[in-house]
């Protein structure tokens, strides 16, 4: 067993966290307060191959390892979580579904683009009443023969504005229930595909989440991903990789607020001495750096899992469920440990906690990620 770190994994490491303490923090209180996107963050992203980069070089990714991808995510999400997303959706759900179950003239036409950051996508499951039941999919994808028609709305879409190609989850046979779904690579600009307004949002305020509406929306056959009727397992197998990147998110917002709270704690003085000196805080400190630590061994076991080849459904599920749950309770702990500073702006951590409650929410709730654990430990 080895807990080390590669050198190269410890450079792209760096790389990372300089990105995001030179570029990322600068303007992230005005980009949160505003909800801008970070278009310009995300175009730098791109060259840095954050945006593909477990894409295999000839599609032009990095064709790096998932603890690597962790490893970046955690870092922009310390200080940026609006970003963080934006990277983790086009990386572990359209480019890796796209890799993975893509043909030849998809990975060309698409993942190219998509892996060097020259377009971003989106992943379009969630519905009006379908994000945890997501085999009541109302989107239908009628088959005209060498096209489908698709009609319906997708809900809470990150990157819905900014993007060029989605993936949408249509059903198409409903007799065949899940077994009767698609998933279909949907172009911006195409004829009956309209953007509804942006979202205005608790957290991850910079990212842009929109409803995407389609009417009488024309996808050419060549445009479905997989075999007819295999929407449902693109979307499941897509995900259960998804939540090793938002548990590397949470990960990351949980270490962001715990490094400002142990900053703050050793210069912040109260009753004669700095507060760290307190009992009172110290031992918050200490619970917070057990938890993190315990949360990253989950989630690097999960990108190890992952890389070794072995099923991940279980330990990304565990890895996802335990590090939003550490993100959550941290931040709270790092605002109270700021006091009266925490609840300000300028102090970060009021921001970091906001984005922390997103994570026990998408890519499958906690109580989804329950589901998926109790199942697999039943049987
Ligand atoms: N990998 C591959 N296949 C999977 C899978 C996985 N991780 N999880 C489920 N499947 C397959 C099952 O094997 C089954 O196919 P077969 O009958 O051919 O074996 C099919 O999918 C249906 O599975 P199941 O019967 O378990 O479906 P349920 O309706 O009971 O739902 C949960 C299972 C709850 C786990 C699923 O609906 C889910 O993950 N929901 C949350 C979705 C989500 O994350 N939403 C957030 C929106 S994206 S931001």
């Amino acid at each position: 067993m080895d807990f080390s770190l590669t050198e190269e994994q410890k450079l792209i490491q760096r790389a990372a966290r300089d990105f995001a303490q030179n570029e990322l923090l600068p303007g992230v209180i005005e980009r949160d307060e505003k909800q801008l996107f970070p278009k310009e963050e995300v175009r730098k992203m791109g060259e840095l191959g954050f945006l593909g980069m477990m894409v295999n070089p000839k599609y032009g990714g990095s064709g790096l390892d998932t603890l690597s991808y962790v490893l970046v995510m955690e870092e922009l999400s310390k200080v940026d979580a609006s970003s963080s997303v934006i990277v983790s959706v086009n990386n572990s759900l359209v480019c890796w579904g796209l890799e993975t179950f893509g043909t030849e003239s998809q990975k060309e036409k698409y993942l190219k683009k998509l892996a060097t950051g020259e377009i971003i996508g989106t992943f379009c499951l969630s519905e009006p009443e379908a994000g945890s039941d997501a085999t009541s999919q109302k989107t239908t994808a009628t088959d005209k023969g060498d096209h489908y028609l698709l009609n319906g709305t997708k809900n809470w879409i990150t990157n819905g504005s900014s993007a060029d190609v989605h993936l949408v989850i249509a059903q198409t046979d409903k007799d065949k229930k899940y077994r009767g779904i698609n998933a279909l690579i949907v172009e911006k600009g195409s004829e009956g595909f309209e953007i509804g307004p942006k979202e205005n949002k608790l957290g991850i305020r910079g990212s842009d989440t929109h409803s995407l509406i389609f009417n009488d929306v024309k996808v050419p056959k060549e445009n479905r991903i997989g075999k007819d009727g295999f929407g449902f397992k693109f979307a499941m197998k897509t995900l259960a990789g998804g939540r090793i990147g938002i548990a590397s998110q949470a990960l990351g917002i949980a270490t962001g607020a715990y490094e400002l709270a142990l900053k703050y704690a050793q210069e912040r003085k109260a009753f004669g001495t700095e507060i760290s000196n307190h009992q009172a805080i110290a031992f918050k400190l200490a619970d917070m750096h057990t938890q993190i630590q315990a949360a990253r061994h989950l989630v690097y076991k999960s990108a190890w899992d992952k890389d070794m080849g072995n099923n991940y459904d279980l330990s990304g599920a565990m890895a996802k469920l335990y590090a939003s749950q550490v993100a959550m309770e941290t931040t709270i702990e790092a605002v109270q440990i700021h006091g009266g500073n925490g609840f300000v702006k300028d102090y970060h951590v009021e921001r970091l906690m906001r984005d922390a409650k997103i994570t026990q929410i998408y890519e499958g709730t906690s109580e989804i990620q329950k589901i998926v654990i109790s199942r697999s430990i039943l049987n």
